[in-house]
């Protein structure tokens, strides 16, 4: 493995002026403190025995609600520009519409002040998957009725906050709220029906126009939304029609959507045995190509498909055909090195990734908003080697550089994350932090890898 803490400007010395470098958090991970905020979908789900890996629920998490002073100082340490964050909407909205709980405006009024205080440039994300649950029961994002709902909330973060935030992202991965949610199940809301996901897909991109519309009424810096886009690898020659499909709906949806594409005929015919799709509406379609200032792309591995499966352990976080509704049969068969959720490790497909975006969504400037790797990591004498994590960082800074070589107009980089948080379906089982918190201790402590991206921020020019 390199030294890449000697070896550190051969990544500085790429980056180009300007460039915006941060780290990313999503409220349920690391907020805690539920008791303070109304019931969201995921305390539904963690109260499911056997939902949750290790059993986690909401709380403590990391404890971030009563730690936010010393995790901005943490923030600033490290040398960031910007910090991602997401507002949990059952903080806002207790029942997801009604009065406004002013406690969450607190609370999120002192995390973006603490930020600017310390110079750091806010990056909200309005909604990173904790849907309130009262929604989750009126239809949640299946219904038409949700795009008022969103609407509304993005209006009443917008009134407060446009004149202070940085970036304003609408979705989180809609791609994983749509199809893990609703067509695997394997996150909330834990449906298990491919015609809801296909429909969810739809409605979360027509909900993220019409509130990026909202968000631009406030006068907002910067509406975006974020994807979670990757290359898409045939392993054989067999394989070719079935990646095609798993990228139609992992990739192609999202950028026609926003292109102003419109759904593809592919797309409708290789789903029509389970949806006509017939809740698509014109207007719809031209709420969801509503202009955004960028574009986040959320990139970890690349996914290889091959018509046999691979030897060895077959248990890959997030990768199983039930997620793709209508493919043809295949496999997932990523190589080594893996990370520890079971995701092939390799570079070059973030760089292939963000200039495929750029042919497909030409003159969108892009961040990648979320980048990093779980690995086992090994607390020894209070301190945390994760050579694995810095060797991931930095080969993945090299491929984004890359991609800024061939053209892509790429303004910025988020490493996810700023701790070991509650990774979902998975608990505190897989850790993707570069600060150490443990489900018991809620001591911080910063790992290699925040040193080395420390150097990383600190150095460059
Ligand atoms: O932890 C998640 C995050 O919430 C969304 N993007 C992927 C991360 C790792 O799985």
């Amino acid at each position: 493995m390199t030294n890449w803490l000697s070896r550190s400007e051969e990544i500085t010395s790429r980056i180009p002026k300007g460039f915006i470098f941060g780290a990313a958090t999503s409220s349920w991970q690391i907020e805690g403190s539920s008791h303070l905020r109304g019931r969201s979908i995921w305390e539904d789900f963690a109260d499911t025995p056997g939902k949750i890996l290790d059993g986690a629920g909401a709380d403590p998490a990391t404890d971030h609600f009563n730690r936010l002073e010393s995790d901005l100082d943490l923030l600033a340490d490290l040398g960031v520009d910007s910090y991602r964050f997401s507002v949990s909407w059952p903080r806002i909205l207790p029942t997801g519409e009604g009065a406004v709980d002013q406690k969450g405006i607190d609370f999120y009024d002192r995390l973006i002040d603490g930020l600017l205080e310390r110079n750091i440039k806010p990056a909200l994300t309005l909604y990173h998957w904790d849907l309130p649950s009262a929604l989750q029961e009126k239809g949640g994002w299946a219904s038409k009725e949700i795009y008022e709902h969103f609407e509304n909330y993005a209006d009443i973060l917008a009134s407060k906050f446009a004149d202070r935030v940085f970036t304003w992202a609408t979705l989180n991965e809609p791609w994983v709220i749509a199809f893990l949610g609703n067509a695997a199940g394997i996150h909330a809301p834990g449906i298990k029906d491919p015609a809801t996901a296909l429909e969810v897909a739809y409605r979360l991109m027509v909900s993220s126009g019409k509130a990026l519309e909202v968000l631009r009424s406030n006068k907002a810096n910067n509406p975006g939304v974020v994807l979670n886009l990757t290359t898409i690898i045939a392993d054989d020659d067999k394989i070719q029609d079935a990646a095609n499909h798993i990228d139609n709906l992992q990739n192609r949806f999202w950028l026609d959507l926003l292109a102003g594409r419109g759904i593809a005929p592919e797309i409708m015919d290789s789903t029509s045995q389970y949806t006509n799709w017939d809740f698509v509406e014109e207007a719809d379609l031209r709420a969801a190509a509503n202009k955004i200032d960028w574009l986040g792309i959320n990139y970890y591995s690349p996914m290889r498909v091959a018509s046999k499966p691979a030897k060895g352990p077959d248990h890959i976080v997030g990768q199983t055909p039930a997620l793709f509704p209508g493919s043809p049969p295949l496999h997932f068969v990523p190589r080594e090195p893996q990370t520890d959720m079971g995701w092939e490790m390799h570079a070059p497909s973030l760089t292939t990734t963000l200039t495929r975006i750029t042919k497909d969504l030409p003159g969108v400037p892009l961040f990648i908003t979320e980048n990093g790797g779980a690995f086992p990591d090994k607390l020894v004498d209070g301190v945390v080697d994760d050579q694995d994590r810095v060797d991931y960082y930095a080969t993945h800074l090299l491929a984004a550089m890359d991609a800024i070589d061939q053209g892509v107009d790429l303004r910025g980089y988020y490493a996810w994350s700023l701790m070991d948080n509650l990774e979902w379906a998975e608990g505190w089982t897989k850790r993707f932090g570069i600060v150490r918190v443990s489900e018991d201790d809620p001591t911080r402590i910063p790992k290699r890898s925040f040193e080395f991206l420390k150097k990383v921020f600190v150095e460059r020019n």
